[in-house]
């Protein structure tokens, strides 16, 4: 068995010497080109980054260090993180060490709950989840070990320190805005005999269906990751450049998620399913209300929250993880029921309104309606699961970039002038 931390110091010198003789022999190499419409629009797929925790496919969707998604579903959380951070998935004594560690480190300090009782009553649930990652900023072991002096080479180990801490911790701090936020009682304390994802469902107190255990398991490895040029990968991974310890970058990285076109979609998506049952009495309509309802809205301008993606060109796998669980655990549940004849109805109806590259559904068209079955009815919430379990992918993709010694992000800008210059305008 090996833990964590010594899996990777078993790794990361092979892994130093194969960057380094690409860089060596094929340095000048290109792999991609930017055009005029790439830096004007997003950079999108521009190639620039290296990030070799997971890569996002176009058929295949998400794929964690070589492993499609869909043959992970089944792994506990924390498993999924010890592949993210080594290629490896643990054996039983790696992930009994790992769970040990985070269990030994999951204590809040209670700075934070006090910080979290003056903000402001209304404040958004991801202000409260970030700025409780951002007050723990002096607990950082990187910043320690940094001030201390220590050699560049071993930064990724107090890295992955602070991961394991922050992770450890983010259940409870989660959980404790959930309480607090939407005012549903005092915390519930952590149970040590539980594992993490089983933990976070137990202090959030919103279902005793054992079930519940399982789905924050599943949602947790779901959301894990999704390489490293989202905005959320991106922002966490260039704070972390500037070698800001993992508590500035995690939290600045989370605030990205919390954009409507980031991880707040999954709020979106709810709202457009419970529409159609609130205008269908509660009930669930047939196939061809179902389809007005759909070209209505597409005709009204509107986009049909949960389907299309930049990236992906078929039916995301997590989309897929969820409809599985929901066809399980609650088939005859009206919200999951309408998620389902979704599913067979509108890939056809955007093939034929002729717009969206990619008609299939993406992750956030089933996991609101599940969170829904099991009693959590707040909307503004449901990021904070999401950045929850992000939190294993930017931590991860964190201690990849120490481990790699991977310099400061500063890419060029240029100004206006200067690309009319370039075309001869
Ligand atoms: N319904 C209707 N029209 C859609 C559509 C949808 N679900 N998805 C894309 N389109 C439209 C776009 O609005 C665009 O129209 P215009 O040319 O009029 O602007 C056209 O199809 C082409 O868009 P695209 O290249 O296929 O999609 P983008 O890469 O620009 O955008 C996304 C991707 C996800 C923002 C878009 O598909 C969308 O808005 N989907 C609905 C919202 C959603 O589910 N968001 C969650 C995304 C999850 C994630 O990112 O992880």
């Amino acid at each position: 068995m090996a833990t964590l931390k010594e899996k990777l110091a078993e790794k990361i010198p092979a892994w130093r010497e194969r960057a380094g003789k690409l860089v060596n022999k094929h340095g000048d190499r290109a792999i991609s080109g930017v055009t005029i419409q790439q830096a004007y629009g997003g950079m999108r797929g521009v190639k620039g980054l290296v990030c070799d925790t997971s890569l996002v496919d176009p058929q295949k969707g998400l794929i964690i260090r070589g492993i499609p998604l869909k043959d992970l579903v089944h792994k506990m959380p924390e498993e999924i993180f010890y592949l993210l951070c080594t290629g490896e998935l643990p054996d039983k004594a790696g992930l009994k060490s790992l769970q040990d560690e985070m269990s030994a480190k999951a204590k809040v300090p209670g700075y934070v709950f006090k910080v979290l009782d003056a903000m402001p009553e209304d404040s958004h649930p991801m202000v409260l989840l970030d700025t409780g990652i951002l007050c723990m900023e002096r607990e950082s072991v990187f910043k320690k070990k940094y001030d201390e002096g220590v050699a560049k080479g071993e930064y990724w180990e107090s890295t992955l320190d602070d991961s394991i801490t922050l992770m450890a911790r983010l259940p409870a701090v989660a959980a404790y805005v959930y309480r607090r936020r939407f005012k549903k009682g005092g915390p519930i304390d952590p149970d040590p005999k539980l594992d993490w994802g089983a933990n976070y469902a137990h202090m959030l107190g919103v279902s005793d269906d054992p079930e519940f255990a399982n789905f924050m398991r599943l949602y947790l490895v779901l959301h894990c990751d999704h390489e490293g040029g989202n905005v959320s990968a991106f922002t966490c991974r260039t704070v972390n450049s500037a070698l800001s310890d993992l508590y500035y970058a995690l939290s600045a990285g989370l605030n990205g998620l919390a954009g409507p076109l980031h991880g707040l979609a999954n709020q979106e998506c709810l709202g457009f399913v419970l529409g159609i049952l609130e205008k269908h009495g509660n009930k669930v309509p047939s196939d061809d209300q179902l389809k007005k309802f759909v070209w209505d809205t597409l005709n009204s301008g509107r986009v049909i929250p949960g389907y299309g993606h930049a990236v992906l060109r078929a039916t995301d796998p997590r989309f897929s993880a969820f409809l599985d669980f929901g066809k399980r655990v609650c088939p005859e549940d009206p919200a999951f029921k309408v998620v389902e004849r979704l599913f067979t109805l509108v890939p056809d109806i955007l093939m034929e309104h002729g717009k969206a590259k990619n008609p299939w559904p993406n992750v956030d068209a089933g996991s609101g309606s599940l969170l829904y079955h099991f009693g959590m009815k707040e909307f503004p919430y449901y990021t904070v699961p999401f950045g929850v379990s992000r939190a294993m992918g930017l931590c991860s993709q964190a201690v990849e970039a120490r481990a790699m010694m991977t310099p400061i992000t500063r890419p060029k800008s240029v100004v206006t002038d200067w690309i009319e210059k370039e075309v001869g305008m």
